[in-house]
């Protein structure tokens, strides 16, 4: 977003970061094996290749690295400012600006707002009876703690999503002893990783058009994934072959079977991995499938009354994802003081994840239903800072201050998107991160990638009200 404005000769801008750094997931992120399950390639800027990615799947480091060069080669850091967390944000209808306010007390004032705060980022600490009494090491899966040596430790993992089948299988060498407590098992493909050979580097870096060719086949192959999605049936015949892997990588017969899910592959994220499955042929990995019942000062005991000593529990269990928690202390007001907890109430919705109506001039990237469970995020994300550019110039060339989703448009958009979700999938019936509690999936986007990149290519002018400063209730409407 930051280097797409500066490219359009928008220089007055600022950026607001809780942490220390540039980078997000990339910066909190790197636990043994942490990598992307997007081939790099794909899962970089458009308008910034880079040819020295080492596999095809980079891991942690190299993305951060490459966030990093990123930063400084189109000189955005001079934008930033670091440790300001923003805990309110009003807009001033009278001025037609957001008034922000950060932790430390500093006021900002804007007249675009752009929310890029990312759904993963909160970790989720579970609430299981005893954790805190715990008089071993606890940490979680994005708050590694790499002073904390491993080696010969009894270590419990707690979770088996995309981060713990990444590292369980990097540590599982090193300890003595590794019980992986799996509460729902996930379907985990191949991952078909490899080096680049060095021709194929000097390819990407001296032919031209090579990368832009290479990306282009991996856009289409991920996007080809979208078939299974939309097509329960054919997702359930993937799982009786997934069913098979499972059974081939693993030797114990009982271990392979509480491997296997019991719903149709593609309804929560699919993992990809090579490593994972066979981690359990080790002598020293046990798969706990009890539930836990309890935490003692060195122990965990499980619902069967077994009770395994512990030096050390990892938790792999992923993120608040539910903005309506993690914004809690967050108020946010549009028009006529309303406030967006409020409004989120009862589930968050936006228009293509990228405005809200009631909130002028507010954007968001990733917002609700805008994420991806089979291509590239940063797709996604193009799509929609090109989005939030053209509504800008469309403000200018009205000459209005203001711009805001009308309700109608928003409420119409959702009940599409919720009636196409009743097709996928995700709605066979598993639970997962991306629905609420009600069931109602507020995370992805239910049809290919390229539509999204259509249907925001042009501002569907009517589906907005734009403002000018002084005009009365009537002449907005
Ligand atoms: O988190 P998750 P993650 N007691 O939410 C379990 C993506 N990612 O950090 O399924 C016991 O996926 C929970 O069990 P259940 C990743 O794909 C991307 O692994 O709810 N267990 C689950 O097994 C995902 O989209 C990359 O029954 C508890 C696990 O913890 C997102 O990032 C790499 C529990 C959480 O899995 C987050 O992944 C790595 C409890 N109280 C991850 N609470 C890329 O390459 C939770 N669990 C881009």
């Amino acid at each position: 977003m930051a280097i797409q404005l500066k490219e359009q000769g928008k220089n007055n801008f600022f950026i607001l970061e809780k942490s220390h750094d540039v980078g997000g997931t990339w910066r909190d992120n790197s636990y043994p094996g942490c990598a992307c399950d997007v081939q790099s390639h794909m899962y970089s800027f458009s308008f910034s290749p880079n040819n020295h990615w080492s596999k095809r799947y980079a891991p942690w480091h190299e993305i951060q690295q490459y966030l990093l060069e990123t930063t400084a080669k189109y000189d955005i850091r001079k934008h930033c400012q670091f440790h300001q967390e923003v805990v309110s944000a009003v807009f001033n209808e009278n001025i037609g600006e957001w008034v922000i306010k950060t932790h430390t007390g500093i006021i900002y004032h804007c007249k675009h707002f752009i929310l890029a705060s990312g759904p993963l980022h909160v970790p989720e600490i579970p609430n299981i009876k005893g954790l805190k009494n715990f008089q071993g090491k606890v940490f979680h899966s994005a708050q590694w703690d790499h002073d904390y040596d491993l080696t010969g430790k009894n270590v419990a993992s707690i979770g088996t999503g995309g981060s713990a089948i990444q590292y369980c299988p990097e540590i599982a060498p090193k300890v003595n002893q590794l019980d992986v407590f799996q509460r729902t098992p996930a379907w985990v493909l191949p991952r078909d990783d490899r080096k680049y050979w060095r021709v194929e580097k000097t390819a990407f870096k001296h032919i031209p058009g090579w990368r832009k060719l290479h990306r282009y086949r991996l856009y289409w192959t991920n996007e080809a994934r979208v078939w299974p999605i939309f097509n329960p049936s054919l997702a359930k015949s993937l799982s009786m072959l997934a069913k098979g892997l499972i059974r081939f990588q693993v030797k114990d017969k009982v271990t392979a079977s509480r491997l296997t899910p019991n719903y149709t592959i593609g309804c929560k994220r699919i993992l990809i991995s090579n490593k994972y499955y066979p981690m359990f042929n080790r002598k020293n990995v046990e798969l706990v499938t009890e539930g836990i019942k309890e935490i003692k000062e060195n122990s965990i005991i499980t619902a069967d009354g077994k009770e395994r000593a512990v030096d050390c529990i990892i938790l792999g269990t992923g993120f608040v994802v539910d903005p309506r928690i993690y914004m809690r202390d967050f108020e946010l007001k549009g028009l006529e003081g309303r406030d967006l907890r409020t409004d989120w109430k009862d589930c968050a919705e936006a228009y293509y994840g990228t405005s809200v109506a009631g909130y002028p001039n507010l954007w968001m990237l990733i917002g609700p239903n805008s994420g991806l469970g089979h291509n590239s995020i940063i797709f996604m994300i193009e799509a929609q800072v090109k989005y939030i550019l053209n509504c800008m110039k469309a403000i200018e060339h009205r000459q209005s201050d203001y711009m805001t989703v009308k309700e109608d448009a928003q409420l119409q958009f959702n009940t599409h998107l919720q009636k196409l979700m009743k097709q996928t999938v995700w709605s066979t019936g598993c639970k997962s991160w991306y629905q609420q509690e009600d069931g109602r999936n507020i995370a992805v986007w239910p049809k290919s990638t390229w539509k999204f990149w259509l249907e925001t290519l042009n501002i569907k002018v009517s589906d907005y009200v734009f403002t000018q400063l002084g005009q009365s209730q009537e002449q907005r409407k």
